[in-house]
């Protein structure tokens, strides 16, 4: 993100005074607790830590997936002495999972700090539960990161009871947070946040990414039991994309800048997950395929290591060789998932993916003698006619056809500053029609959404802020949506007879 509101020669240090004050009393209440840089182990739940964690992720236990950024986060925490309580939202288990109150009671915990993750889609209830857990403890800390948060940090702060957002790559500015408050140092130093200054609203800039990730701890599995995932791992091997797609926001956390660790680093944390017995793993790389002399070596690695745990990874379409295909293939990649996202090549070009629907349908065929394919697709382009939309249709049937692939169909649901987003916002309209809604993405269960009078409010309130929850109305729509239902009753008829 290239915007940077830097509002300078503002008063800034009394409110910080009050803030870090306050801080200050808490931690001499730590100290006599007494609680130093111990890590809280699951049986000392009661005890208080430093700060706590929390992965907002509002998915059901059986669609989530390990959190590696928060437990990053907290690995970095706990190796400079810092304590952390990690609580993950996805296992936890409660009816209406959706509301402000029942997320509200997971977040109401004893430490002072609370740092919590989110996605765009997770910031409705995070907010409003916030919200109320600032009414019933004004002193406690707030600090959001994550790509929900990094998306739109200023609107967040000017709307919400947080107290800083921590803009992109979080492992050296929440160090630098903590030690602020610690210290009752100011804020206005660190790179990547964002805070409030009386009633003004302070983003400083962009921190300089993480060169050396090998530097990094390996996130803190001894947080979590895997277990609660079903043991699937998930690593990321490569930070950033150098593509420009118009409705992703992967530069939101990332910029455009790629950096990577070592292979040799990689397969260390691959042992710890095979020791936790670990039965499948994903690779969150947005580009894992990037480097095919990489990819090679991470697979002999992988052979050499012993490290047989099977694998899936985003592939780019532009990017795949049949000799890479093969090297993955033989060495453990069971699933390659691939943003196809429209069957026109009309569409193609406006949102920049780099290659035709015939090249896809090529490399698509090819991967299935090596591995399972999962493609998606997204349809609801303001700009996209009813012959692209049919293609689309097309390609998906197709592919559904085709032993080995799994095609995925979603209305497209923009994310805050993607291009499309930007250019198309005067269009977005809230899915109050549940036949729309629960064609918006995959996950959420949109439809469950309409039953939370709340977070519907809210949504409906700051349609800038939460634009992931909308749709880009447009002339063609109800035509689409006909087509495509009755596309799936052909598809059920097919799969019947
Ligand atoms: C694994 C994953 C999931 C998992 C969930 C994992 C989880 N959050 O618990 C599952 C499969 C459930 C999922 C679902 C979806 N996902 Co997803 N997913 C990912 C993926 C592939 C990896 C995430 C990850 O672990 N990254 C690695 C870590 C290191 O990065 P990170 O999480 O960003 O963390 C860093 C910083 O953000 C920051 N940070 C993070 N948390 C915190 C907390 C604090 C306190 C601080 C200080 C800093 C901080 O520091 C970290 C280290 O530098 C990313 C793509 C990617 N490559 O990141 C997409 C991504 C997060 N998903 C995305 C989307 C859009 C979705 C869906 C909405 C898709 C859909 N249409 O249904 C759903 C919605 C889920 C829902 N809530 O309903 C988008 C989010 C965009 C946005 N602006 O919010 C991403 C970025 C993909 C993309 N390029 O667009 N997803
Ligand atoms: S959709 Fe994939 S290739 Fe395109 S910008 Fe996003 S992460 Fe990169």
């Amino acid at each position: 993100m290239t915007i940077s509101i830097f509002l300078m020669g503002i008063v800034r240090e009394q409110k910080l005074k009050r803030l870090t004050a306050k801080y200050h009393r808490e931690r001499i209440y730590l100290v006599q607790a007494p609680l130093t840089a111990t890590r809280i182990t699951k049986t000392e739940e009661n005890i208080m830590s430093d700060i706590s964690i929390i992965n907002a992720s509002q998915v059901e236990h059986s669609q989530g997936a390990i959190p590696v950024g928060p437990l990053l986060i907290t690995a970095v925490l706990e190796a400079n002495g810092y304590s952390v309580r990690f609580k993950d939202y996805q296992t936890y288990q409660a009816q209406k999972k959706l509301g402000f109150d029942t997320f509200h009671g997971f977040i109401e915990v004893p430490e002072r700090i609370v740092g919590i993750s989110a996605i765009s889609s997770d910031l409705p209830t995070t907010l409003g539960a916030v919200a109320q857990l600032k009414n019933e403890h004004p002193d406690k800390i707030i600090i959001l990161g994550g790509p929900g948060p990094t998306d739109i940090p200023v609107e967040i702060l000017e709307h919400f009871p947080v107290d800083i957002v921590v803009v992109g790559e979080g492992e050296e500015t929440i160090l630098d947070v903590m030690q602020a408050l610690d210290t009752g140092r100011s804020l206005e130093k660190i790179d990547g946040i964002a805070y409030r200054e009386h009633d003004h609203t302070i983003l400083t800039p962009r921190r300089r990414r993480i060169q050396d990730l090998d530097s990094l701890p390996f996130p803190a599995y001894d947080k979590i039991e895997f277990r609660d995932y079903d043991y699937v791992g998930g690593v990321m091997t490569i930070r950033g994309c150098p593509y420009r797609c118009t409705f992703c926001s992967a530069h939101s956390v990332w910029e455009r800048e790629i950096t990577q660790r070592s292979v040799g680093n990689v397969i260390g944390e691959l042992q710890i997950l095979k020791e936790k017995k670990v039965k499948n793993m994903f690779i969150y790389d947005d580009t894992f395929v990037i480097d095919p002399k990489r990819v090679v070596h991470f697979a002999e690695q992988l052979h050499e290591e012993r490290i047989d745990i099977p694998w899936t990874c985003y592939g780019r379409i532009n990017l795949m060789t049949p000799e890479l295909l093969e090297v993955m293939g033989k060495n453990g990649c069971r699933e390659i998932l691939y943003g196809i996202e429209s069957g026109s090549n009309n569409v193609l070009k406006k949102v920049n993916k780099k290659f035709t629907i015939e090249e896809a349908s090529r490399v698509i065929e090819k991967t299935t003698h090596y591995t399972d394919v999962e493609t998606s697709y997204i349809w609801g382009y303001p700009f996209e006619t009813l012959e692209d939309f049919y293609d689309t249709l097309m390609a998906v049937f197709q592919q559904a056809n085709m032993p080995h692939v799994k095609p995925r169909l979603a209305l497209l649901s923009p994310l805050p500053k993607s291009t499309i987003y930007m250019e198309y916002k005067a269009h977005i309209k809230f899915p109050n029609d549940p036949e729309i809604a629960h064609r918006l993405g995959f996950l959420l269960g949109r439809e469950k959404l309409l039953q939370y009078s709340e977070v519907v409010a809210l949504v409906k309130k700051y349609p800038e802020l939460f634009p992931s929850f909308y749709y880009f109305s447009h002339d063609l729509l109800q035509q689409k949506l006909e087509l495509f239902k009755n596309m799936e009753q052909n598809m059920l008829r097919a799969q019947e007879s």
